[in-house]
This record gives structure tokens, C-alpha cells and sequence, in this order.
């Protein structure tokens, strides 16, 4: 496979003004008819033939103005078709034949359980009809869909319906017709048995919107959540950036069998089920958040990715890092903000480095890709939404604001770059934003180190700030990026932040300095006391900043910073300070000694009497393995895994009763909602409950097994439930298991926790317990949810028993990948990811899993696979 090159972007030959499209469906045999609206792109030369992609089609007939063209006037590959001539405007006519039943890649048209549905982005849609399939082709589309009347009464496609019927044998259509021009990434189509929930929404200038959840009939009591969810969405997008929804209706639709979260269709979201349904007795306070973030995404995306788009998949962060930032502004302003921040926060610095830091690093507008579906990252999601955040704070939200109306408006019904969207920042701010767009194009994680001096005699505080970017693969030298750096200085005698004065000037006591050069000095004047410095506060930039902070200094920031997030930064390495020297002496054989200041600490938090209960659940949770494996030069996954249960059990003990008196004071009977307060009041009564249950003493097996049985909730079950699994006690552990098992056998979402639950178990038998579990009825390899559940819960979280020495772990996963490669490779290149970190693990395992490498790479490899095992072993 090749590789595609961003500096060899063209405009197309040709563009479709106009697409209808007729669908015949039939599980092995589905017809599509095709007519497209064609002609010369204004750029481009008169006589250019005209190319289309098309995957996996049989081709049954084919016209230009109604004339069938000849054999040697076009050519068929196995990636596309080629007509040699055409004239400056026609109507192309094709029919092709396609088996959505055999589809498990889960792109283009494909089947879940007895429905239709497809998912066309990136490139699926070539394996619908042939096309231009490239998101800067954009046309309105008119969709008739036929159906079987009884095994398909509902036939949906984008935008509204005009025409329905019967047709002879029990068929029967659908007529959709979408006014909004949309590439055909956009493009949807569902057919299936399902009901629907209904509501309605006004907009804000008074358009009546008929909002549709449609689902399984099982699953009818399972939308409530998203509905609201969706209603403060819509509202959210008008108060907060004026934009408006512009259809009649707004369709989701929820599907078993899907690749990714969902899918932002015009009109008509595709869902996964997991990212859609939840109902108190089956969904986590999680799961919950997570759907109210994924529906807002999608809503979102109908201004930020469908009314404007990107010019070519180079783009992808335009719409991806814009809105991820606006569906994490929408959920920090619907929840806690401080607490949503530190989870995305300390989820990027553990999994977005990680990528950074890995063979696959690539910048947030790649150069090149071999597969675009492996593009689906992190890096373009996540560190993209942190640098639409540094944006925000940089030209302030008025001018963000501006900006992104100007954005929306001029761009309107465009397919444009990240030059567009950027540009229309410095305008509406008058600020220079070159250095910056640097950002967008190198890869890896700035690393700044920082030191500090304060001067008694002149009442100087000196900050010295260093940046370097580390090489990553294809950029071996980087250039100085513009870093936004948010600090406070916090007098040691007031525990108070301290007014800052720069070159002058006084910028209050929280302020924002700049960092462009590779080193940079920064003298705070009139600073009337020593200070602690708080730095990156809210981690004002996505960047690994060092300062030597001694043990005392983060003791007394967790104690006084007046940044909620920098309070919890502070906690977080105080105990990694901790953990590094227990991880030390598990490797040199010495007894392990608690460090008292941590226990202090903790006492101290769990004694104040704490207004936010969901940050201090936060601060009480100790750093994951995987974190603590991202700050560790070499990876010693079993001295991890011991240093972190050991400060675990010690806290336990030395603050036993603190954690009781906290479990005690957050239980509650009330019934179960999704609310902020209850959320928070529960996540603090489950943190205390995993410390109590460290110990595993006869009080807290008690308390755990009363919280199981009560069955009040899933977030309190599931969290019980796993105490129980990953304690050391089988005979706790089974029933639990079983009782949960047989119990919840109908419901796959259910059964997906259950899964996970099992294989992230610490206990060595956990990699018999995935084989074993791979044979259970309820599980599918044609099942990305599944696969995600077993396969990519163990490869991912398991860390003692993915890395087990024998190299037993790797071989499995290396067993799955290859099957799936043929299965789904878009999910097969994913959950390949821990193998491609061999780089960071002892000379034994490295070998081990480059061998496991070698052996998939030996196979008759998809794209998607290949290119990411040809990374990894680069
Ligand atoms: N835009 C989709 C991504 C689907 C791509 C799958 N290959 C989901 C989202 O970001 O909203
Ligand atoms: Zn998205």
C-alpha cells in the first residue's frame, strides 16, 4: 500500500452538485442505483477523465446522459473506476451489487444483528456506489430505500422523508431528501425492526424540531438520558456559540455492531449502542457522563464538521479537536468543571504521551497516511481539543466567539483547512498566530523544564523555562513552540497567590506568560514573600513541565494552591515521588516504608470538610499504573503494580477510619440519578470503599458485599462487584460473578462489564480467564464492543498479566490481531496498540513482542494493520 501525501492535494476533476440513490436491499444482494449531477471543477483543466473510488462493487450497468457506455470507454480496478472522456456537465448513471451479510469490516452498508445500517467516514462509502469520496465533494442527496415491509418497516436516510409506498412481493419505500450539501461521509441509511422514542424541540428562533431515538423494542427504556442529553445540547450550541439546528428532524439511531462511539450522519446519528442506552440498573454514573458527551459531540458536529467541513482527511482535527473541545466545554459546564478537567486531563497524559511518545507518534495534521482510519487518534481528538483550548485562552472567549462566527459564516457549505479556521481567529483577535500554528504540525510532547529563584534582598522571583521537543519518527529536529504557561506564585507564610508584576507590569495574581524561545527568563518583581510557584494551572498547554519540587512544596500546594486542578496536580506527585522510591525498592529487594507525608496528606483531605466531593474522590485516587508506567524511563510493570497496592494497603491501614466515617456519611438510599451531587457523593463513598476493601479485612469484605447485594444501582454493583473479583478471595469472587452473570446473560451491555470486570483481574489466572471467556456464548470477535471488553480491557489495563514473562499475553493478542485482520481491520490495527510499545519494557519482553510483531507482520496484511505494524517495527 502507498501512501497519500497532503502536499499532493488537487481539487477534484469533477464535482457532484446533485446525488440520487436508490438502495434494493437484500442481505447477500442489495442493488444500488446511483445518478449523479456532474461537472468540471471551475480549477480545473477541460478532457481530465473522470475517477471514482469504489471498493468490493460488482458493476451491472453503467451511463453518461442515458447512453450505456461501451467496455473500452471506462476502465475497473480494484479500487475504482476510470471514464476515459466525458463532457463539461452530465448525469452519470451506475447500478452496482454489494452483500451487506458479508460485511464485517463494519464500513459502508453492513448489517447489525437483523438491521441495515452503514458508516461511511472516513471511506466507506466506496463500498457503496462508486464516487468521488472525499470530503470535498459536496452535494445534495436524494435516497429511496426498499425494503421488505414486515423484517424492514423502517427505512431512514438523511434529512426529511417526502415520498413513501407500497411495491408488489411485501416491499415497500422510502423517499429522503437532504437540502443541505454534505460530502458522502456524511451520507447514512438504516432499515431495520425498530420503534422510536419521540420529543420536540423550538429553536431558538422558533423552528418546531422533531427529535426521534430509534432502538431495538428491548431497548425502549434505555433513552431517556440521551434525549435530555440531546435537549441540552441543542441549547448549549444556541447559548453558547449561536448555532441553531437546521433540518426538521434529528435522528439517532442506536446499533449493536460499530466501530467507533458514533457517527455525526446528517440528520440521522448512528449510534453504538453502548454510547447511547443507559438505564440505572444496567449504565455506570460514567457511562451516563459518557453518553451526554457523545450525543453532544454528535449534535455538536452539525455545525463544527457537516455545515462546514474539512477540505481533505489532513484536516480531520478541524472538526475533531474543535469539537471534542466543545462537547468538554458543554459537559464541564452540565457537571463538575474542575472534575471533568482532571479526568481528560489525567486520561490525555496517560494515553495521548503515551502515542506521543510511541512509533505512531504523527502531528495533529499528519503529512502522510497509508490509512486514514488509523488516524482516529488521540492526538487528532484530544491534544487537537487542547489546542483549541490554547486558542480560547489565548485570544479570550470574546474573541474566540467572534472568531467562530466568522468561521461558521463565511465558510458555510465548505469543505475547508486548519489555515481557515485559525485565520479566522487572528482576524476576529489581531493577534499573531504563526508560531502557534506549529502546533498543528510537529509531533511529540514539549517537555519544559522550569526552576525558580526567589530573591530575599531585591524581592525577585526569577523563573527560568526551557522547552524541547523530543524527536519523533520522520522529525528528528524540532522548532520552539508558542506555550501558554497559566501560573500563581503562593506565598509560603500566607498561603496566598501573590500579586504579579512582569517587566512593570501587574498582571493580577493569576496570570498567563508566554513561552517562544527555547529558553526564556521571566523576573516577577515586588514578590513580597518566598513563593511556591504554581505552574500550567488547569494545565494550561499539553506539555510535560518539570519543576523540582521538594515533598514540602507539594504538601503545600495540595494544602493552599487556589487552582482546584493544580491542588489535585500537586497530590497526584506528591504520591508519584512516593511511588518512585517504593518502585525502587521492590526492584532492589529492600523493605518498603511508607512515606508519611502522603498519609498527612491524605488525613488532611479526608478530615476537611469538603465542598466538592467529586474533586476530592479525585485527589484520594492514587495515579494508575498506566500513568505511573508513562513516568518511568524503563517499565517494570510488576514493581508498578506492588508500589502502587503497597501505598494502597498503607493508606488503608494508617487512615482506616477516615475512609470508614466517609464511606458512612456518602451512602444514600434515595433513588438513582444522574446528578452531579449524587454522582459526586457516590465516586467519594466508592474511593473510600476500594481503600477499605485494600486490607481485606472482615469489616470492609462486609461492606462490599452489602453494597453488591443491595443492588440499589450499576455504578454501585459494578464497583462492588470488582472489588470482589480483584481481591485475592475466589470464594467471593465466583458467586458475585455468577449471580451478575446469569442475571444480566440477556442484556450485551451488561454482559461487556462483566467481561471487563473479570480480565483486568490482577490474579495470574486472568489470561486463562480471556481464552475461556473468547468461548462464552455471549462472545463475538465480529463484535467490536466485545472485542473492546475482553481483548482491549486485558491488553489495555491488565498490565501484570498482558506483560506476563512468558510472553503468553502478547501470543494471545498476536492471535487476535490476526483474525481480525481479516475480520475488521480498522479494530484489529486498534487493539494491536500495547504490542507497539515494546520500546519501553526490559531487553526480554522487548524481543518477545517484537517477535509477536514479525509474526503478524508475516501475514497477508490489511492497510490499516500493515501500516501500523510497519511503524512499530521501523
Ligand atoms: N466522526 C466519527 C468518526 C468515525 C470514523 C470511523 N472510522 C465519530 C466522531 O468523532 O464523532
Ligand atoms: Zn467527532
Amino acid at each position: 500500500p502507498k501512501p497519500t501525501y497532503l502536499r499532493d492535494y488537487r481539487p477534484p476533476a469533477y464535482r457532484v452538485t446533485h446525488t440520487e440513490l436508490t438502495f434494493d436491499l437484500d442481505p447477500a444482494a442489495t442493488r444500488v442505483k446511483a445518478r449523479l449531477h456532474l461537472e468540471r471543477h471551475p480549477e480545473r483543466e477541460s478532457g481530465l477523465p473522470l475517477t471514482l473510488d469504489g471498493e468490493r462493487l460488482v458493476l451491472k450497468a453503467i451511463a453518461i446522459d442515458g447512453q450505456p457506455l461501451e467496455e473500452d470507454e471506462y476502465a475497473l480496478t480494484e479500487d475504482g473506476l476510470t471514464v476515459h472522456r466525458v463532457p463539461e456537465r452530465f448525469l452519470l448513471d451506475t447500478e452496482v451489487e454489494i452483500a451487506p451479510e458479508a460485511n464485517t469490516a463494519l464500513e459502508g452498508l453492513y448489517q447489525s444483528g437483523g438491521m441495515y445500517c452503514t458508516q461511511c467516514e472516513a471511506e466507506g462509502f466506496r463500498r457503496i456506489t462508486y464516487y468521488p469520496d472525499r470530503p470535498d465533494v459536496m452535494a445534495t442527496f436524494a435516497t429511496t430505500v426498499i425494503g421488505d415491509a414486515k423484517r424492514e418497516p423502517v427505512l431512514l436516510s438523511n434529512g426529511n422523508p417526502v415520498e413513501r409506498g407500497e411495491l408488489p412481493g411485501g416491499r415497500h419505500f422510502v423517499t429522503w431528501e437532504d437540502p443541505h450539501p454534505k460530502p458522502c461521509y456524511l451520507f447514512a441509511l438504516v432499515a431495520g425492526d425498530l420503534e422510536k422514542v419521540e420529543d420536540r424541540f423550538t429553536t431558538m428562533s422558533g423552528r418546531e424540531v422533531t427529535l426521534q431515538i430509534w432502538v431495538e423494542a428491548e431497548n425502549l427504556g434505555k433513552t431517556d438520558h440521551a434525549m435530555a442529553s440531546l435537549k441540552r445540547a441543542m441549547t448549549w450550541d444556541e447559548q453558547t456559540y449561536g448555532r441553531e439546528y437546521d433540518l426538521d428532524r434529528f435522528m439517532i439511531v442506536a446499533v449493536n455492531d460499530f466501530n467507533m462511539g458514533a457517527m455525526e450522519n446528517k440528520g440521522l446519528n448512528i449510534f453504538n449502542s453502548a454510547a447511547v442506552l443507559t438505564h440505572p440498573h444496567t449504565a455506570t454514573d460514567a457511562a451516563f457522563q459518557r453518553v451526554e458527551g457523545i450525543v453532544a459531540h454528535e449534535y455538536f458536529h452539525n455545525w463544527s464538521g457537516n455545515r462546514v467541513t474539512c477540505r481533505d482527511w489532513f484536516q480531520l482535527s478541524l472538526k475533531e479537536g474543535f469539537t471534542v473541545f466543545r462537547d468538554q466545554c458543554f459537559s464541564a459546564d452540565t457537571n463538575s468543571a474542575p472534575v471533568k478537567r482532571i479526568e481528560d486531563v489525567s486520561f490525555f497524559r496517560t494515553a495521548q504521551f503515551a502515542e506521543d511518545a510511541g512509533p505512531t507518534a504523527h502531528p495533529i495534521r499528519p503529512d502522510h497516511y497509508i490509512e486514514i482510519t488509523n488516524f482516529y487518534t488521540l492526538t487528532i481528538y484530544e491534544k487537537g481539543a487542547e489546542v483549541v483550548r490554547m486558542l480560547r485562552n489565548l485570544v479570550g472567549w470574546e474573541a474566540f466567539r467572534r472568531g467562530s462566527d466568522r468561521y461558521f459564516e463565511r465558510f458555510d457549505g465548505q469543505a475547508v483547512t486548519i489555515e481557515d479556521f485559525v485565520g479566522c481567529m487572528e482576524e476576529a483577535s489581531g493577534q499573531d498566530l504563526s508560531q502557534f500554528m506549529r502546533w498543528y504540525s510537529q509531533a511529540g510532547t514539549p517537555e519544559i523544564d522550569a526552576h525558580g529563584e526567589y530573591d530575599y534582598a531585591n524581592a525577585e522571583y526569577r523563573l527560568i523555562l526551557r522547552q524541547r521537543t523530543p524527536a519523533t519518527p520522520d522529525q528528528p529536529d524540532k522548532l520552539p513552540l508558542h506555550i501558554p504557561i497559566r501560573l500563581g506564585l503562593v506565598g509560603t507564610k500566607s498561603g496566598r497567590d501573590l500579586p504579579l508584576t512582569l517587566d512593570g507590569e501587574s498582571l493580577g495574581t493569576d496570570a498567563v506568560i508566554h513561552l517562544r524561545e527555547d529558553e526564556q527568563e521571566f523576573v516577577f518583581t515586588e514578590v513580597s514573600e518566598a513563593p511556591v510557584p504554581s505552574l500550567a494551572r488547569g494545565f494550561s498547554a499539553p506539555v510535560k513541565l518539570r519543576f523540582p519540587y521538594g515533598r514540602e512544596d507539594l504538601a503545600f500546594l495540595l494544602a493552599n494552591d487556589s487552582d482546584g486542578f493544580n491542588r489535585w496536580d500537586a497530590g497526584q506527585r506528591l504520591a508519584m515521588l512516593a511511588l518512585d522510591d517504593l518502585i525502587a525498592a521492590h526492584r532492589n529487594g529492600v523493605e518498603k516504608v511508607m512515606d508519611s507525608r502522603v498519609v498527612e496528606a491524605f488525613r488532611t483531605l479526608l478530615s476537611q470538610d469538603s465542598d466538592d466531593k467529586a474533586v476530592l474522590a479525585e485527589m484520594l485516587t492514587l495515579p494508575s499504573e498506566a500513568y505511573i508506567a508513562e513516568q518511568q524511563p524503563l517499565v517494570d510493570v510488576d514493581a508498578i503494580h506492588a508500589a502502587r497496592t503497597f501505598v494502597k494497603q498503607s493508606l488503608a491501614m494508617a487512615l482506616r477510619d477516615e475512609f470508614l466515617a466517609v464511606f458512612e456519611a456518602n451512602r444514600s438510599e434515595a433513588p438513582y440519578a444522574p446528578e452531579p451531587e449524587q454522582i459526586a457523593a457516590r465516586s467519594l463513598k466508592n474511593v473510600a470503599l476500594s481503600y477499605l476493601m485494600a486490607i481485606e479485612d472482615e469489616e470492609g469484605i462486609e461492606l462490599v458485599q452489602r453494597q453488591f447485594a443491595a443492588d440499589h444501582n450499576m455504578t454501585d454493583v459494578r464497583h462492588a462487584l470488582t472489588l470482589l473479583v480483584h481481591s485475592s478471595r475466589d470464594d467471593l469472587a465466583e458467586p458475585a460473578l455468577r449471580r451478575f452473570g446469569e442475571k444480566w446473560a440477556h442484556d450485551p451491555l451488561v454482559m461487556d462489564q462483566w467481561f471487563s470486570i473479570q480480565v483486568t483481574r490482577p490474579q495470574p489466572d486472568a489470561l486463562e480467564r480471556v481464552k475461556f471467556l473468547m468461548e462464552h456464548p455471549a462472545f463475538s470477535l465480529k463484535n467490536p464492543n466485545k472485542v473492546r471488553a475482553l481483548i482491549g480491557a486485558f491488553a489495555g489495563q491488565n498490565r501484570v498479566n498482558f506483560h506476563r514473562a512468558d510472553g503468553e499475553g502478547y501470543r494471545l493478542l498476536a492471535d487476535v490481531v490476526i483474525e481480525l485482520n481479516r475480520l475488521n481491520p480498522e479494530i484489529a490495527a486498534r487493539i494491536i496498540t500495547p504490542l507497539t510499545r515494546w520500546q519501553r519494557f526490559d531487553e526480554a519482553r522487548q524481543a518477545l513482542m517484537k517477535a509477536e510483531l514479525e509474526r503478524i507482520r508475516a501475514e497477508e496484511l490489511s492497510p490499516n494493520v500493515y501500516e501500523v505494524v510497519q511503524k512499530a517495527l521501523a
